[in-house]
């Protein structure tokens, strides 16, 4: 909170106020910090670390989740015949990549009956496959809503043969709470059939229909995530969607729901968009800088129903990416596309049931769920090593043969105390070797799909918690540090998300300002750091002194990182130099280490002036 000075003012509304305290008579109540404003100079959007949030909490213990693209393309199933006879095969985007004319695609439309939609049989399957979490699409590209919406008549209620009595998205709402999975939509700014979207001029009154579509879908439906796509630049139609759109539409969805989880195409896949980011038909070689991550990916070649398409995933190549996902610190959203009749093709189903069963045997979900990233062991080519508190899962996708061993580089000061293959009561011999241990099987891998070594571990010494306070926070009302601050406080963490219209305090404008920030930050771990900066417009960094990130040239959202050695339980002096010059303005200050996964600087860590 910063604390104004100015004096004048200061000091007339202080009398005053002291005045009316005291005149009551009765114990002089200390004054509450005003309320943070919600928009405006003095606005700060962010409002928790989505890396250690309660909020982000069961997203990021769940780890792995199904996504459903279910909607009117369905409905051809991956295949239309033009006029001339030639047959086109497209999925989700088949009106677009078929050009099939509007009236032509509403037609088809018409006659979409998924009578066999079964959400019971749905969230079994998700839950058989161990996935925790259902992303399902509310609306794609063609902007058929899947749920009665009164914003047009464009509807699986309104326009289709389907039970005018059923709500679709209720029915899997009711079934995802009953069996504890929690429920998303994903919902495509992208809008083809409405005729609003891709003019400017009337850009507008699409926006308000789809803020109104969106809070139907909060209101009627409580989803715990909403995964926006079709935010990119596209010229036909034009996609006028903006960065300040996404700001936007980002603070208005946390003002209808303060817990609700958002990806990153709310505004255009950068760092600072959304609580995670979402790589796709792709794995990221190691976690993420700034922000969570999810990867999405097909089980065949085709997000909506393909009837063609049987270029399934085998159930090792899921566990693997699972495995590789989790050790990476990511969530893995696995897609299934329903057919016409709204039934999960069984080749999906028998897949994700094989993956389930590996993952609820032997305890090797461990791997999994609640597991993250270490810094304590290099990626081995073997396979995948995630930590969950003080186990270390070494998922094993190349068994050693017999005698053979698997080496584990360590890259911080670690024991290991025990160890034992999961789902078998097989021994394993660990030796120290070389920049590591050797990890060595007394049999054969306990299953085809792969073996997990819990090891158990003695972490790396760690100072106690801090007691720290957070960092002194001078701001001024210019971005060249110039005249005394406007504004004097201590800042508890260095999280601020201003966007285009917040700024530290509400006497500072929400551009040209700048605010430097000072004290000393306090390591648990004797480690080497890592120290991450997201910034927009420009940063400097110093630690003990010395310039370890310059990020002085203006910039839009960008990662800085640099590797300090640090000392348990030292404070170390720290100076960061902030400036916003026009436009967005964020600064994050996070670290890492062997020991410590990735996280907003916590206040415990840092101590003030
Ligand atoms: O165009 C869409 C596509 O149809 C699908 O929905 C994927 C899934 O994330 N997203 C877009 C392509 O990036």
């Amino acid at each position: 909170m910063h604390i104004r000075t100015r004096p004048l003012r200061r000091l007339v509304v202080g009398a005053a106020l002291g005045a009316l305290l005291l005149a009551g008579g009765g114990p002089v109540a200390a004054a509450k910090p005003p309320p943070r404003p919600a928009a405006g100079p003095g606005t700060n959007h962010a409002t928790d670390d989505p890396f250690t949030a309660s909020r982000t909490s069961w997203w990021r213990q769940d780890r792995f989740g199904m996504f459903i693209h279910f909607g009117a393309y369905a409905n051809l199933e991956g295949e239309y015949t033009r006029p001339d006879g030639t047959v086109c095969r497209n999925a989700e985007w088949i009106q677009r990549e078929c050009a099939i004319p509007k009236a032509e695609y509403e037609k088809q439309a018409a006659t979409f009956n998924p009578s066999a939609f079964d959400a019971e049989a749905i969230v079994k399957a998700a839950k058989d496959a161990g996935q925790r979490y259902i992303v399902i699409t509310s609306k794609h590209h063609d902007g058929y809503a899947m749920w009665p919406t009164k914003q047009n008549t464009w509807n699986l209620r309104d326009h289709s043969s389907f039970d005018p009595h059923r709500d679709l998205l209720a029915e899997l709402k009711k079934a995802a709470d009953a069996a504890g999975i929690k429920l998303g939509f994903y919902y495509s700014i992208w809008d083809w059939h409405d005729p609003d979207f891709a003019d400017p001029a009337t850009f507008p009154r699409y926006r308000k229909r789809m803020y109104g579509q969106l809070k139907e879908l909060i209101d009627h439906y409580d989803p715990a995530l909403l995964w926006f796509d079709g935010e990119w630049d596209a010229d036909n139609p034009t996609n006028r969607w903006s960065r300040r759109d996404g700001a936007a539409l980002q603070a208005y969805l946390h003002g209808l729901k303060p817990g609700l989880i958002v990806n990153n195409r709310v505004g255009k896949r950068e760092v600072v968009d959304g609580d995670f980011g979402t790589p796709e038909q792709e794995i990221p070689a190691e976690p993420v800088d700034g922000q969570l991550w999810e990867s999405c990916m097909t089980l065949n070649d085709h997000w909506g129903f393909a009837k063609y398409d049987t270029h399934w995933k085998s159930p090792a190549t899921v566990v693997h990416n699972l495995l590789d996902v989790a050790s990476r610190g990511g969530n893995y959203l696995l897609n299934v596309g329903p057919d016409r009749l709204g039934r999960i093709p069984q080749p999906s189903v028998d897949r994700l049931r094989e993956v389930g069963r590996w993952l609820g045997s032997g305890g090797r979900g461990d791997a999994v769920y609640g597991a993250g990233h270490t810094g304590l062991v290099a990626d081995p080519s073997w396979g995948a090593v995630s930590r969950r508190d003080d186990e270390l899962y070494a998922a094993v996708t190349s068994w050693p043969g017999t005698g053979g061993s698997l080496h584990l580089t360590a890259k911080g000061p670690f024991e290991i105390t025990a160890a034992r293959v999961l789902g078998s009561s097989q021994r394993v011999a660990v030796t120290r070797a070389g920049d590591g241990f050797d990890l060595t099987p007394s049999g054969a891998t306990p299953d085809p799909l792969a073996g997990v070594i819990r090891l158990t571990i003695r972490p790396p010494a760690a100072a106690p918690v801090g007691e720290g306070t957070g960092l002194t926070a001078r701001s001024w009302a210019n971005d060249s540090f110039t005249g005394p601050p406007a504004a004097v406080g201590v800042d508890p963490t260095v999280n601020k998300s201003y966007r285009f219209d917040g700024s530290p305090d509400p006497t500072i404008p929400a551009d040209h300002f700048a605010t430097r920030w000072t004290g000393t930050l306090q390591p648990r771990y004797d480690e080497t750091y890592t120290l991450t900066t997201v910034s927009d417009d420009t940063v400097r960094l110093w630690i003990d002194g010395r310039q370890v990130i310059d990020g002085s040239v203006p910039h839009g959202a960008r990662v800085d990182k640099a590797t300090v050695a640090l000392k348990a339980g030292h404070r170390h002096r720290i100076r960061i130099d902030y400036t916003e010059r026009t436009g967005e303005a964020h600064l994050k200050l996070l670290w890492s280490s062997p020991g410590q996964e990735q996280q907003i600087v916590p206040r415990s860590q840092l101590y003030a002036d």
